[in-house]
């Protein structure tokens, strides 16, 4: 059944905003054929996301999507026949009285951010009734199966498999980037918030027994990498070396590449939320740098997922784990704590398999969308 959809994303910062908002447009588009108008209300973060977008226009079709500028003066729009505020994000009062005086009613979604925590379940699919006189339904992501899922491509994992057994299309992929390895070096990718901690990760790399090859996308880490090596103005392109380690710093590259990147990774850094999700399909061990909250939220976001991942890990490894994690998002020194996870890689990396596969067996965020609104009509 043919619908159409209005999302609305308030860029806050960075790329997670419309990162998710994107993906789950372009998913409702091509695999539920779904009309979906994408409202962002700054466009040049969505340029740096899809390269050849517009950052001026605006309205412009991109990968099916229907994706218009927000402006601040708004002029009320035919409301679609769901409406998704992503994020809490406020719909200017004028769409409101359109979405009011509308019959039939649009479904009015919030869409939450993601969390692991136990409360989320309880408030997944809530109504709350608006001062508007219509229903608002509270949306909740999650990891667990009364919540609304993550985001995830049809065959995503299978086309990952298949990546993975296919060596020539993996160097295709990096050599397309300019990377090339040395014989037995570990890829690691680094897409971080600043980190105080990082010179002493860093260290550790360069020297370790092993060689690694680090993949740094451009953006807020760079600071931290130019003051390790001393050098500054690093771009895309740039190739430094010191002892065992190899730091490369990398274009930022489209959805699909960024998903090729984590994959041909045995380990990755990732922060926010879209990449924290694309880090578990990867089924490779990672590191996550939370989006850190005023009110320090963050670290509960953090514990209740590690509570959830740890399940099936020894304790050992569970613990070593949660340091790293932990030491990482307090901007600690990382020598010790990554040395002794260094014991556990193997078992850390079989259970990052085990987690994906266990994920993808519930329903995607998009398909339960589609599906809520299904029952709601
Ligand atoms: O960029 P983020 O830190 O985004 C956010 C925002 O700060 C947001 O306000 C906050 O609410 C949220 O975090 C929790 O991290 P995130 O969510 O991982 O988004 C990054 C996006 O960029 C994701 O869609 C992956 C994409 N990406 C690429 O497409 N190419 C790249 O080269 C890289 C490194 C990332």
């Amino acid at each position: 059944m043919k619908a159409s959809w209005d999302i609305f994303c308030t860029v806050v910062d960075n790329f997670g905003d419309v990162g998710v908002t994107f993906r789950l447009a372009r998913q409702l588009v091509a695999e539920h054929g779904m009309d979906v108008r994408l409202w962002i209300d700054d466009l040049s973060a969505f340029a740096r996301l899809c390269p050849g977008a517009d950052a001026e226009a605006r309205q412009q079709w991109r990968e099916g999507v229907n994706v218009c500028f927000w402006p601040a003066d708004w002029q009320p729009v035919e409301p679609a026949d769901v409406v998704i505020e992503a994020f809490g994000c406020h719909l200017p009062p004028a769409q409101i009285e359109a979405m009011k005086a509308r019959d039939p009613k649009p479904l009015w979604l919030n869409l939450d951010y993601l969390s692991a925590e136990e409360w989320v379940t309880g408030c997944h699919g809530l109504p709350s009734l608006q001062s508007s006189g219509i229903q608002k339904f509270f949306f909740f992501p999650g990891f667990r199966p009364t919540t609304g899922g993550l985001l995830r491509e049809a065959g995503l994992i299978e086309r990952r498999h298949a990546f993975e057994q296919d060596p020539a299309a993996q160097q295709a992929f990096l050599a397309q980037l300019g990377v090339y390895p040395q014989p037995g070096a570990q890829l690691i990718s680094l897409f971080a918030y600043e980190h105080a901690g990082l010179g002493s990760w860093l260290d550790s790399l360069a020297q370790a027994g092993q060689a690694t090859h680090l993949l740094v996308p451009e953006g807020r880490i760079i600071g931290d990498v130019q003051r390790w090596l001393g050098v500054q103005g690093l771009n895309a392109g740039a190739l430094h070396v010191r002892d065992n380690l190899t730091i490369q710093v990398l274009p930022f590259v489209r959805q699909e590449q960024y998903d090729l990147l984590l994959w041909c990774c045995a380990f990755n850094v990732v922060r926010g939320e879209d990449s924290f999700v694309r880090a578990q399909w990867a089924g490779r061990p990672f590191i996550w740098h939370i989006y850190e909250q005023d009110d320090d939220a963050h670290w509960a976001k953090l514990d209740a997922f590690l509570e959830l991942y740890l399940a099936g890990l020894s304790e050992v490894a569970g613990q070593a784990l949660t340091q790293v994690w932990r030491a990482w998002n307090a901007g600690q020194d990382m020598a010790e704590s990554w040395n002794t996870l260094q014991h556990h890689r193997q078992e850390l990396a079989g259970h990052a398999e085990r987690w994906c596969l266990e994920q993808a067996l519930q329903d995607d965020l998009t398909t339960a969308l589609v599906t809520f609104y299904r029952n709601w009509i």
